[in-house]
């Protein structure tokens, strides 16, 4: 703090009478909440301040991360960590009697994404300020951010989430940072008296966007960086002429149409393509952003395009911002005037892009016509990108019909379009999977031709979290204990952690550990309690599987397993199984069927668990609902085990894998994503492998995978997946789970069944690995140690080093 405490606590108190006309009296937990971030914001505006002021007089080379999602979750419990003031805050609510917690549990979470991709974001910023780099975010200030979930009679339903309803605490508006976007109309085919081709843009639409800086404090260091989210408007408050002639409702509607834009971010996180708002969002926020960063990088004298690229680097969050090549080409050649060859050079020194995804159907392609009626002049930038493109390929390979059609940013056919990630691999100087396993399988299965025909420019970055956030502040007991042995260092160089591996020939060490490990699963249990109305007992094995409901990240082969062990009870009610508690937090993208179908069946399945008292409470199935980032802090110090068992090949890396087993929670999972890396780091024997690999999968596929085959010859698996289709659990909605069952034993497009036996296995070690106390902990407390490559700061520090070349600024 470089205020005393006495200052900081008098400041929450001023802020409560100043800002929110209260007093401590009459102050409601959230009024004390409100006043804790303004007073907590101060502190971070201070250093703000002097951080910008450095960066200019040094006219520093920053990164700018691009991104449509930003899941930043609660902001209040990482600034005071990071500002070094929890315990002043904590005194002086004390004082009032006021519990911290309940005051932390106030704020609603910024859900400005949907998942992986958009925390990855999140922490990046983290990390990004902590290690004192110059770096800029730019997203969309999202109305409604990810949907609240709800789940009534076992279904997913659907609320608005309006985050900001009440305000937002955190955040600085700056109208004179406001910017104009073009959109639709037509472009003028017009020549200067030179000769050069001067297109004119002509009968478009504006909207503009307004900014809106979130301030991002490294944790103890004085830099503060920032998030800066666009919010739509209409230019005009109304149409005044259409107002006059009578057409004020028509007038009205338009102004709603601008601010149409920000409104709500796309639920979906695997296909949004041909939608036509989701190609301005993607349009609006590109715009603003580049002609904010150029504006910024003109500001300094002696600034030009000349040295544009040594001052700017753009990191695109996979192709949702690749609209940002043709755009920063149109500045540069219809706007200022450069030639093609020049302006060229410039955007391919700036641009970098991150593929997070391998699914052939989460690739956007945006069709021609639709591109050319919404952005006319970008579609035309795009095709002379594709021709100069394309006759470099013929210079690679003279007159091979076949690599053009590969490696063409136009998808030719009766719906011609673009391949967003085409244009963002010929744009970029550099293209990065995010997880070795999945850099691989980029190079070898999505890029293999672009690989040949730009060698050197894929790279892998290998994920990270922030350990502020996902030990740190989320886990405070473990925390200490670290500490207490071996310094706090680990929170800013998480390779220090390393140090308590030892510790775990320590019998006091370990039973501390694990003693923690019960606490936080006490504490999961009274949420479980109050979200669920389902007892649980803690010293259960807390299985966890929390992430976006996918076909493809397996909800079902864990959900096929509990029925496993359901009708095993039940032929055997004095089985010998350590109890379980299986926990899932999910959300289906809302048109998502199949997703929403295996939630409803999770659900089923867990009433019916829950209240057989015939299997004496061994089994429980639990739902958490509106699974997010504040809900997820609390369940991953609480969990023993760690699902990540998507289908080898199909999850690019994974985050939550890294975070739980940072908590000391142990992963049974697949060989896919970054549990190949997790693997190597805490060795084989701390971590249950099971499941068909990469080269297994692509060779069953190749042979032709026959799941109905499985299903006849498999006796537990056809009475599993039987079950599931009886109406056993869903007796008041016949017919409710055919869906899954179906396409379990007809297309099983993710291989539940093949991997099944193995699954079941694996789990069987689990539950002898538990019984033996002492070596389960020191299985967890390895996880705790080894996982230190898993911290953003060191991938950070890769993109840093390899990719965007930043000096620190101290
Ligand atoms: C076009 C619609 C759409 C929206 C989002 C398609 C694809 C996405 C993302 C790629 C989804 C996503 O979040 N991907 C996840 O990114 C994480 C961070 O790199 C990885 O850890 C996950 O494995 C990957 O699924």
């Amino acid at each position: 703090m470089n205020i005393s405490k006495d200052e900081f606590k008098e400041s929450i108190l001023v802020h409560l009478r100043q800002s929110l006309a209260r007093v401590p009296g009459n102050a409601t937990d959230r009024d004390w909440s409100t006043a804790t971030s303004m007073a907590v914001k101060d502190l971070i505006t201070e250093r703000f301040i002097n951080t910008m002021a450095k960066h200019n007089e040094q006219n520093v080379r920053r990164v700018h991360y691009l991104s449509l999602e930003f899941l930043m979750g609660r902001l209040l419990s990482n600034n005071m960590a990071a500002t070094g003031c929890v315990e002043a805050a904590k005194e002086l609510l004390n004082e009032y009697g006021v519990d911290i917690n309940n005051v932390i549990d106030e704020e609603d979470d910024m859900a400005l994404g949907n998942g992986g991709l958009g925390r990855l974001a999140a922490c990046f910023l983290d990390s990004m300020a902590t290690l004192d780099l110059p770096a800029v975010g730019y997203g969309i200030r999202y109305e409604f951010g990810l949907f609240r979930q709800e789940i009534e009679n076992g279904h997913q339903i659907e609320h608005p989430d309006s985050w900001i309803k009440f305000g937002n605490p955190w955040e600085f508006c700056h109208p004179e940072y406001t910017q104009t976007v073009k959109l639709y109309g037509c472009i003028e085919n017009v020549f200067d008296d030179s000769g050069n081709y001067k297109p004119e843009w002509t009968n478009y639409k504006e909207v503009q966007g307004v900014a809106y800086d979130v301030p991002i404090a490294g944790y103890g260091t004085e830099t503060v960086n920032f998030l800066r989210l666009w919010e739509s408007r209409s230019t005009e408050d109304l149409d005044l002429s259409a107002f006059n002639e009578g057409g004020y409702i028509e007038a009205v509607s338009e102004k709603i149409e601008g601010e149409t834009i920000s409104k709500v971010l796309y639920p979906n996180d695997k296909t949004v393509n041909g939608k036509e708002l989701r190609l301005c969002q993607q349009y609006f926020f590109v715009a603003c952003s580049l002609k904010d960063l150029i504006r910024r990088h003109f500001r300094p004298e002696g600034n030009s395009w000349a040295n544009f690229a040594d001052k700017v680097v753009i990191q695109l969050n996979d192709t949702h911002p690749a609209i940002a090549v043709p755009e920063l080409m149109r500045i540069l050649h219809d706007e200022e005037g450069l030639v093609w060859n020049e302006a060229w050079a410039i955007v391919n020194k700036v641009f970098a892009y991150t593929n997070h995804t391998l699914l052939p159907e989460a690739l956007e392609q945006w069709s021609v016509a639709l591109m050319r009626r919404v952005l006319p002049r970008h579609a035309q930038i795009i095709f002379e990108i594709n021709k100069r493109h394309l006759s470099e390929v013929q210079k690679k390979w003279p007159g091979d019909a076949a690599k053009k059609e590969i490696l063409s940013i136009v998808q030719e056919g009766h719906n011609q379009s673009f391949r967003m990630a085409h244009l963002s691999v010929v744009g970029s100087f550099s293209v990065n999977g995010v997880a070795a396993l999945h850099t691989i399988l980029l190079k070898a299965n999505l890029f293999p031709e672009f690989d040949e025909f730009f060698p050197g420019k894929f790279n892998n970055k290998t994920n990270g979290v922030t350990p502020r956030r996902w030990l740190r502040n989320c886990n405070e007991e473990l925390s200490a204990l670290i500490t207490s042995k071996i310094g706090e260092g680990w929170v800013k160089d998480l390779s220090e952690i390393r140090a308590i591996e030892p510790f775990k020939e320590d019998a006091e060490f370990r039973k501390d550990f694990m003693e923690i490990k019960h606490r936080n699963k006490v504490k999961l249990a009274a949420v479980i309690k109050d979200l669920c109305d389902v007892e649980v007992d803690p010293s259960a094995i807390f299985d966890v599987q929390i992430k976006r409901l996918h076909e493809y990240k397996r909800q079902h082969l864990n959900l096929l397993h509990i029925l496993k062990l359901y009708k095993d009870l039940l032929d055997n009610p004095d089985l010998d199984i350590h109890p379980r508690v299986f926990i899932f937090g999910a959300k289906a993208a809302p048109g998502y069927e199949l997703a929403k179908t295996i939630i409803k069946a999770i659900n089923a399945v867990g009433d019916k668990v829950n209240n057989d008292e015939r299997i004496k409470g061994k089994l429980k199935v639990v739902f958490l609902p509106n699974y997010r980032v504040s809900l997820a802090s609390r369940i991953i110090p609480a969990s023993d085990l760690s699902e990540q068992i998507s289908t080898a090949g199909k999850e690019a890396s994974g985050t939550g894998n890294m975070k739980l087993a940072l908590n000391g929670s142990l992963t049974i999972g697949t060989l896919d994503g970054a549990n190949v890396e997790i693997c190597e780091e805490v060795g084989e024997d701390n971590i249950f492998i099971f499941g068909n690999t990469v080269e297994e999968v692509e060779a069953i596929q190749a042979k032709g995978y026959d799941p109905q085959k499985i299903y006849e010859e498999n006796e537990t698996i056809k009475h599993v997946v039987d079950w599931i289709g009886s109406n056993y659990f869903t007796p008041d909605e016949p017919g409710v789970l055919n869906s899954l069952r179906d396409d379990l034993i007809y297309h099983d497009s993710f291989m539940v069944l093949a991997d099944f036996e193995a699954y079941c296995e694996a789990q069987e070690k689990v539950d002898a690995a538990y019984r033996d106390k002492d070596k389960w902990a020191k299985m967890a407390i390895v996880n705790t140690a080894f996982v230190d490559k898993f911290s953003s700061d060191r991938t950070i520090s890769d993109y840093n080093n390899d990719i965007w070349k930043l000096e620190p600024i101290g």
